[in-house]
């Protein structure tokens, strides 16, 4: 493919932007080369700066679960914008779109809108520390709750991409309130609560990890970790930024059927505008201001044009059930290349929950991070530059999450399946 506009745009860029992008991860830094400078979506697909057009199987690392430009998603953004962009202050839009988070996730008796998946993960555990009183916290090495202070360890995404196990500016108080255990293992969890008894408010976990590839949880793990955390007064934090409306309308959290007290939200919730929420039961979520004392605010939150877009969304899903109808069609490319994986006997390993998948180089099963990082990132670099040259645009990195999008016609996945397989021979240099 020719990329001569997108070189010239990220050279532009790295004058202005450090590293060239605002977002870490779009760099390129893992798999190399430079990263493509997209135009435009158009259903599942985007065209580059160049002209060159790709299969998305990014969809924005998540939000676009209907493709590009989903027409019910566009009339709702243009309706609200005759209104006006943004006034700070309540709309009717807020109250709609909360009404649905509502109605559609178990757990969740009130929501507060916020801007980000990170700021909903701020909120969730300045809440459980708020009203416990207490400062630590555990977390899953590999998972990634976006970029705040006390979730920088250890993270998955963009740090594990570039190889940063913590960050510099993180303060040492902060590190040491944060305690890590292995994803999937909950006796080391049962370890972490009885040495530091009495000083935990909350376990903060993705139901399904998605930043270090997908990594399901193992039979029994969430139902123990909602039996350990209510045993133990602790605050079970599910942060559904990734699975949140993608997994099932009702989140992880439906389709395992395991309540977390919070559950963080983003990416899908504000259907490719900027969206994060924080929600739980009454008694909880009323500790924020100004109902209670727990601060937490944002100038664009509730932002009448994110929320239309979100509402537009979060109606379709619901009223076509397309988290479930995507699931089957996900489940059913995954066991045609895992058949076909298996027919030619290559180290491949897929992860794959509903439209959430990974496929890693790697002969071993993948259920934490350590395994997610055994897997050859030098192969995966390889085959992500072979899909690239013929139009099939997957995570520049190999700890994210390819996800399928509601927009992917059969003869797309079709193409995908035959390009994939292609791509998989070439990076292996199999026969
Ligand atoms: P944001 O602050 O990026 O909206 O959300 C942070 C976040 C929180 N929780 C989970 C489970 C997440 O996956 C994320 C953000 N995801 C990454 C990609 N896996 C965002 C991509 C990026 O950093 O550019």
């Amino acid at each position: 493919m020719q990329n001569d506009r997108s070189k010239a745009w990220f050279e532009k860029a790295q004058k202005f932007i450090p590293g060239g992008v605002n977002s870490p991860v779009r760099a390129f830094g893992s798999v190399g080369g430079t990263p493509v400078f997209i135009q435009k979506g158009d259903g599942p697909f985007i065209i580059d700066a160049d002209g060159n057009r790709y299969l998305d199987f990014v969809s924005s690392w998540g939000p676009l679960i209907l493709g590009h430009r989903h027409p019910v998603v566009v009339k709702a953004i243009q309706k609200a914008l005759e209104r006006g962009t943004s006034f700070g202050a309540p709309t009717e839009a807020e109250v709609a779109l909360a009404a649905k988070v509502v109605e559609l996730v178990p757990s969740i008796e009130k929501v507060r809108m916020v801007n980000s998946g990170t700021e909903a993960a701020m909120t969730a555990v300045r809440l459980a520390r708020g009203i416990s009183n207490k400062d630590k916290i555990i977390k899953f090495e590999g998972c990634y709750h976006g970029h705040s202070d006390s979730f920088l360890m250890k993270a998955g995404s963009g740090t594990a991409t570039l190889g940063i196990p913590g960050s510099p500016g993180v303060p040492k108080s902060l590190v040491s309130d944060t305690l890590l255990a292995p994803y999937n293992d909950l006796t080391a969890v049962e370890s972490l609560v009885e040495a530091f008894k009495g000083q935990i408010a909350a376990v903060i976990v993705e139901p399904v990890a998605g930043n270090m590839g997908t990594v399901p949880p193992k039979e029994g793990f969430l139902k123990g970790l909602r039996e350990l955390t209510r045993q133990a007064g602790i605050f079970l934090i599910f942060d559904e930024v990734i699975t949140g409306f993608r997994l099932s309308n009702g989140g992880a959290q439906e389709l395992f059927g395991v309540q977390p007290d919070l559950t963080c939200l983003g990416k899908i919730i504000g259907g490719g505008l900027p969206v994060g929420a924080v929600g739980g039961r009454c008694d909880v979520m009323d500790a924020l201001a100004p109902a209670g004392t727990i601060y937490q605010a944002g100038t664009l939150s509730g932002n009448p044009l994110a929320m239309s877009a979100g509402l537009a969304t979060l109606d379709y899903l619901q009223k076509y059930r397309i988290p479930l109808k995507l699931n089957e069609t996900s489940t059913i490319f995954v066991a045609r290349l895992k058949k076909w994986i298996h027919q030619k006997s290559l180290p491949v390993t897929i992860n794959q929950v509903g439209s959430m998948v990974t496929l890693f180089f790697t002969n071993t099963a993948v259920e934490n991070f350590k395994q997610a990082s055994g897997a050859d990132a030098g192969l995966y670099a390889k085959f992500f530059h072979s899909l690239l040259e013929k139009g099939i645009y997957f995570p520049p990195s190999p700890f994210e999450t390819v996800f399928l999008s509601h927009a992917m016609q059969p003869e797309d996945l079709d193409m995908a399946f035959d390009k994939i397989t292609v791509s998989l021979l070439e990076a292996l240099r199999a026969e």
